[in-house]
């Protein structure tokens, strides 16, 4: 491990977790400083709807990009930049882009990024396109993008950092450490938006790493167990994991891949999860279940968050805020529970969205003090 002359400063995740991650000693890190994210409690949003649950949020939109993608992110490109690699490639809903466009800038690399025209949020493409990364625009969906890019694993000289790179979900178990460390025990349930399913997949791994189990699954063969199992457990239990789908692209629900996803939350627009068995295995193993959300209870809770709480997070993010709001309704949360949020991505992300679900907020009035202060208090 590197030594700091600053003892006190944070310095990533892979620094702080390194223990429990795949790098070798000597290994040049790339990071943006990224993970150490807020647990934000959702006091306002527990009182309204009683039942005696605590919830907290965590909230992802504070990474060094916007999203927890970057997690996932220091990983992949410093195990690329360790294999000598000159080019990463992902597929991207937005999020993803924007993280691999920062880390191969940080790293000094080339960077491709395929994007479905027209349904990226604007703040996404802005990052991806000032970090200097390639935008390839395609006539499709991600769906086509992951496609395509698998297709380029053997036809050019390039790393792929979609989720499929075992790497990412290794950083990305990390958010699971951070939860735990912060409320010294698992909470009872985690809740968090499922789109490509790596996120749910890593946050189970790392609930489980921390509790001393080894997934049933595959996951921690991934890194050929050079995360060295059996780790010294941190606490002895595991939440019951519940991941949110859209309604118009909820293949989880379906039970089978759905062709042309379409949601309002366009970072969760697809239909064909590359971590399907994983993701299964999260939700089996820790009696935990699937659901689906409308594009209106999704802007819904993205409001009530932002209104509520003062937490501005983008449309995808809100699913696991409306998701757990309708499963306590249905009784499904058993009462007094110590419930987590993923929050995964930073509202400023996606403007037009809340723009446009914001619409007759914004007063226009003359340029004078009477009409103001008419305008404040008709609104006090
Ligand atoms: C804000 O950027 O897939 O289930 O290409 O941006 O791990 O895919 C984004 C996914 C949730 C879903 N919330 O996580 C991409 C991309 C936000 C996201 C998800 C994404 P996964």
């Amino acid at each position: 491990m590197s030594e700091s002359p600053y003892p006190g400063l944070y310095r990533g995740l892979i620094e702080r977790y390194r223990k429990r991650l795949p790098v070798a000693p000597d290994t040049r890190i790339i990071s943006l400083t990224e993970g150490d994210t807020p647990l934000i409690p959702l006091e306002n949003v527990a009182r309204a709807i009683g039942h005696g649950v605590q919830i907290f949020a965590k909230f992802e939109g504070l990474n060094p990009t916007g999203s927890f993608k970057d997690r996932g992110m220091t990983m992949a490109v410093t195990q690329a930049v360790a294999e000598g690699t000159r080019a990463i490639i992902c597929a991207s809903t937005g999020n993803t882009s924007a993280s691999a466009a920062a880390y191969a800038a940080r790293a000094g690399i080339r960077c491709f990024v395929l994007i479905p025209e027209g349904k990226i949020a604007l703040g996404k493409l802005a990052q991806a396109m000032i970090q200097g990364s390639v935008v390839i625009q395609i006539k499709g969906n991600f769906d086509d993008g992951m496609r395509i890019v698998k297709d380029m694993a053997d036809a050019a000289p390039v790393a792929i950092v979609n989720s499929i790179n075992p790497y990412r979900l290794q950083g990305q178990k990390t958010a699971a450490f951070e939860i735990v460390d912060a409320l010294g025990r698992a909470p009872d349930y985690h809740c968090i938006p499922v789109g490509n399913a790596g996120n749910i997949s890593a946050y189970w791994t790392g609930f489980s790493e921390y509790a001393g189990i080894k997934p049933k699954t595959a996951a921690c063969a991934y890194c050929k167990d050079t995360c060295a199992f059996p780790c010294p457990a941190v606490t002895d239990s595991r939440p019951v994991m519940v991941g949110y789908q859209a309604a118009g692209s909820a293949p989880f629900m379906a039970g089978h891949p759905v062709a042309e996803p379409e949601t309002v939350a366009t970072a969760i627009r697809i239909g064909n999860p590359q971590s399907w068995d994983l993701a299964w295995a999260a939700v089996r193993e820790s009696g935990g279940w699937f659901d689906a959300l409308t594009d209106e209870e999704i802007l819904k809770a993205q409001r009530l968050l932002a209104e509520t709480e003062g937490v501005f997070c983008e449309p995808a993010s809100a699913i696991s805020v409306a998701g757990l709001l309708r499963d306590i309704e249905r009784g499904k949360i058993r009462e007094g529970s110590l419930i987590t949020c993923t929050l995964t991505g930073h509202g400023l992300k996606d403007p037009d969205t809340a723009i446009k679900q914001s619409q007759g907020a914004v007063l226009e009035v003359p340029a004078d003090s009477t009409a103001v202060r008419k305008a404040i208090l008709d609104h006090l």
